[in-house]
């Protein structure tokens, strides 16, 4: 490991950069730079031409309208985003395709062609019509283990018009709560369990346990993946009227269920991500923009072609399995790997295991999993023929350059062009990345926005930031995934997201670009942390803190973590009459456990009698950060009572990190 870390930070001084494959470049799906032109000449006529490789019922009669901040794509189009991931697909040969080849973590294996996914949506989208009379803009939720049935019932809510909310399985019942209250679901889609790591997580009880506060949800459907030896742990109660198994309700409905006509601007679906507040922002993405979007990109970055077999690990509960998992990956006809569990189950060369057995062409995950990987040791990989890869990304956070190095060396063979793709939840899909047949790479950069992609650095006041400098990322003209705002609170999305700059998107990210123009992704800007590829609000862990009836005030940040890039740090005064200690350090993170979900556990929580407040009464963030990394101390002039910081660092060193 020592030795291979030196390697790469040789490589790493020689400022190397890797232009594509000549073979590679040649047989790409683009490979022509005018593309860059041709698109920012016309971007209308661009888009216009792109969405064209979508079935459309009836054509559109304006690509875009455009009224600050609010966009509207195709207008007038109709079309069906099950109908272009699925129904198209069994029309040609694509008919007897695989589609999804999944994998249970207990080595399980189920492949599903392109008729079979056509046989399993229609039926599923029969039981929400017919069943429980869902219709077209009604909202479900899904909220379940990964398991074929769970890109079922996101299809077949596409199919009949719903609006569905997916909720990631390790959220506790209390978000799943809040979400389900938020859009007013009339349905949840569950299973009795998943595994992760060998062990069972019952996911119907939290349903059980959220909807004794969710009015609004008149049915529960429960796809059985636990089988039928239970334990007391995992029996899964079923609540007579209310619940009902899925390979149950499937039998008795018709086999065939029409695609709904949408508009291009309906609803597809809304997905909650955390913002600077404490409560989380319901997403809104639309069907025909957001289609055109992701079908684009998976084509483009990916290099997507008939034969390709492409693994994206990402759970569907984030929004790049939405984009990458499902909707992109299905619109373009191609097969899929879906797995199910954990990486390092039941070893540590789960995921090189699973390449190897389907044939992975084309693999796509989290910088967070690679240096995990890295630190595993490339015994793991080297146990594993990985020939068949041809393409290899990253997405979530900024990968760090020896993480890059380790990734294209060890997992692509040298041989993998690395797409470091960079986007968000609000954007839908990629917008800054590299083209494998064309860009030239260089590694800890996502290199370039997309063609059609109009992206800048400006400064405090908007200004554009000459070459070599550093701001904050904008994007200057609106892009057809672009979400359409937040649920239900137009106001929250015009202040978030274009109060600063007026007619500029505020992504929250701070960037640099090189002398070349290569973009540098530096992270969040706002309250908002990234620990291990997902987005966590430092106020949301905050209000989970003091809900506890000990607290009396905390401030969290995140602190750099050498595999997780940042984790958390939560520092917290207590009320009196409760003892500080190790105790109830344990209780504090297992209450914050209990109100959002395992992956908002603090890493430290750190006692303080007071917290380092400026004299208007702000929390020094910064100054905490600096504290829980170890480092000296900036500028503490406006802070109210310098002497806080000092018992504070002495508290950290004998507690905390
Ligand atoms: C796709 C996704 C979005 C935030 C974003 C960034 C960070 C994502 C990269 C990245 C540097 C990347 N959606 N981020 N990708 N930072 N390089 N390639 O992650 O809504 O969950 O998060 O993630 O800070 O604003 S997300």
């Amino acid at each position: 490991m020592a030795v291979e870390t030196q390697a790469i930070e040789a490589l790493l001084k020689e400022n190397r950069s890797f232009p594509p494959p000549e073979d590679f470049a040649q047989q790409a799906n683009l490979n022509d730079p005018e593309i860059y032109t041709r698109a920012a000449e016309d971007p209308e006529a661009f888009w216009a031409d792109v969405a064209r490789g979508l079935d459309w019922f009836r054509p559109w009669e304006q690509v875009l309208h455009w009224e600050v901040p609010f966009a509207k794509w195709f207008v007038g189009g109709k079309l069906n985003a099950c109908y272009n991931c699925v129904d198209r697909h069994v029309r040609t040969a694509r008919r007897n395709k695989a589609a999804i080849i999944w994998e249970g973590e207990n080595g399980e294996s189920r492949v599903l062609t392109y008729w079979d996914l056509y046989r399993e949506v229609n039926r599923f989208a029969s039981v929400l019509r017919e069943h429980f009379g869902i219709r077209k803009g009604d909202r479900v939720c899904i909220y379940m283990p990964m398991v074929p049935e769970l890109p079922i019932a996101m299809l077949a809510c596409a199919r009949i018009g719903a609006v569905h909310t997916v909720v990631f399985g390790g959220f506790s019942a209390e978000s799943l709560k809040e979400r389900i209250n938020d859009c007013q679901c009339r349905l949840v889609i569950t299973a009795d369990g998943g595994y992760r790591r060998g062990t069972v997580i019952p996911l119907k009880r939290s349903v059980d346990e959220a909807l004794q506060e969710c009015p609004s949800v008149e049915g529960v459907v429960v796809v059985r993946r636990l089988g039928l030896g239970l334990t007391d742990a995992t029996f899964t109660h079923m609540q007579e009227v209310r619940d009902h198994w899925w390979h149950r309700v499937i039998e008795d409905v018709s086999p065939r269920s029409d695609c709904e006509e949408m508009d291009s601007e309906d609803l597809l679906f809304i997905l909650y991500t955390s913002g600077s507040t404490g409560k989380p922002k319901g997403i809104v993405h639309t069907t025909g923009g957001y289609l055109t979007g992701v079908y684009a990109t998976t084509k483009w970055v990916f290099d997507l072609k008939e034969e390709d077999v492409f693994w994206c690990t990402a759970d569907c509960g984030w929004v790049t399995g939405h984009s990458y998992l499902v909707y992109g990956p299905l619109a373009n006809g191609a097969t899929i790997v879906m797995y199910e569990g954990a990486p390092d189950f039941p070893d540590r060369d789960r995921f090189w295991a699973i390449c190897e057995k389907y044939g992975v062409t084309v693999f796509y995950t989290a910088p967070t999993a690679i240096r995990a990987f890295m630190k595993w040791g490339t015994e793991h990989v080297e146990k594993h023929d990985l020939s068949t890869l041809r393409l290899i990304g990253s997405v979530g956070e900024p990968i760090n350059p020896e993480a890059w190095m380790w990734y294209h060396q060890n997992i692509g063979g040298g041989r993998c062009p690395v797409v470091d793709t960079w986007w968000q939840t609000e954007t839908g899909h990629i917008l800054i990345s590299p083209l494998p047949g064309i860009t030239t790479t260089r590694p800890g950069s996502a290199t370039f926005p997309l063609p059609g992609i109009e992206a800048d650095v400006v400064d405090e006041a908007g200004q554009s930031v000459p070459l070599g400098g550093g701001g904050y990322l904008v994007l200057k003209r609106p892009w057809p995934g672009m979400l359409r705002g937040l649920y239900g609170d137009p106001e929250r999305y015009r202040e978030v997201y274009w109060s600063r700059y007026g007619t500029m998107y505020f992504a929250g990210d701070g960037a640099k670009r090189d002398e070349d123009g290569y973009f540098w992704l530096l992270g969040r800007v706002d309250d908002v942390m990234n620990v291990a590829g997902h987005r966590i609000s430092t106020m949301e862990v905050e209000s989970a803190l003091v809900d506890h009836p000990a607290v009396a005030e905390a401030a969290v940040i995140g602190k750099h973590h050498e595999l997780k890039g940042q984790a958390i740090a939560a520092f917290v005064t207590v009320k009196d009459g409760f003892k500080a200690g190790t105790e109830l350090q344990d209780e504090l993170k297992e209450h914050v456990v209990k109100k959002i979900g395992a992956i908002s556990r603090p890493d430290d929580i750190i006692f303080t009698s007071e917290l380092p407040k400026t004299r208007s009464g702000k929390i020094m963030r910064r100054l905490l950060r600096d504290i829980a990394e170890g480092r000296a101390l900036g500028d503490t002039t406006t802070l109210a009572d310098p002497n806080v910081v000092a018992m504070l660092r002495e508290r950290y060193e004998e507690e905390g990190g």
